[in-house]
């Protein structure tokens, strides 16, 4: 058991579960985090390290000319600079990051936003019910349905562990989904497709578990 995640039920009080079970809680310094650990984390003995993962080449992208679209099922399609995203209300966290093919890496610090602060400002008509991320490494690509792209500890990302997040992790902005498998984390984030239904991802199409969440496919399921 993680001591230091129960803790954190003690100090500002637990945040909503929604239908899926999953609590929240935010720490002295407002950092989000998992009040109980997952069933993930607690058969995983030690805290890995990342593998870098691309499927074609890794996007090398100016930060300063760097766009996110949102468009699709939106009454009013926008792009957003990183800029724009860093003057949204800023959102941290501490999760942990599986792999479905086996490795793990606890405590990871994100900061970045959470996904209804881009469609508010794009505005999600009624119809939209899932979100596809298109990464800048073409063809990229995986989708959320609404539900899950607002948990409270999904998020757009731009930093990791207190610094700008790196070109191989997605630099500068990616997907961070950590109740489901890392495919799902989609990196160099740059389009935000909104649409009617969750389409299958690249790896769910190349023969990944096309139910990513933790547990219920290979590797750690109790
Ligand atoms: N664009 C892009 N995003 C991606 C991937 C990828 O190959 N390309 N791999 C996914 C997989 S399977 C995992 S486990 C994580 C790995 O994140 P990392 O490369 O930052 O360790 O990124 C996910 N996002
Ligand atoms: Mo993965």
């Amino acid at each position: 058991m993680d001591d230091r995640t129960i803790g954190r039920a003690g100090f500002l009080g637990i945040l909503g579960a929604g239908a899926l079970g999953l609590f929240f809680a935010r720490d002295v310094t407002g950092v989000l985090g998992r009040v109980v650990p997952n069933s993930v984390s607690s058969v995983v003995p030690t805290n890995g390290s990342w593998r870098i993962y691309t499927v074609a080449s890794m996007p090398n992208i100016d930060p300063a000319a760097y766009k996110l679209s949102v468009d699709g099922l939106v009454s009013s399609p926008k792009t957003f600079t990183l800029a724009d995203l860093k003057a949204m209300p800023r959102a941290e966290q501490v999760s942990d990051f599986h792999c479905v093919t086996g490795w793990s890496v606890q405590n990871v610090h994100w900061g970045g936003v959470r996904l209804h602060e881009v469609l508010d400002r794009a505005g999600a008509l009624k119809s939209a019910k899932a979100l596809t991320f298109v990464s800048a490494e073409v063809p990229y690509v995986d989708s959320l349905t609404l539900d899950q792209a607002l948990l409270p500890d999904v998020m757009l990302a731009y930093d990791m562990n207190g610094k700008p997040l790196s070109r191989a992790h997605g630099a500068p902005v990616r997907l961070v989904m950590p109740e489901m498998y890392g495919y799902k984390s989609v990196k160099w984030v740059n389009h935000i497709d909104v649409r009617s239904t969750a389409d299958y991802g690249y790896w769910e199409q190349n023969g990944y578990d096309k139910d990513a969440w933790l547990g219920r496919s290979n590797g750690f399921g109790v």
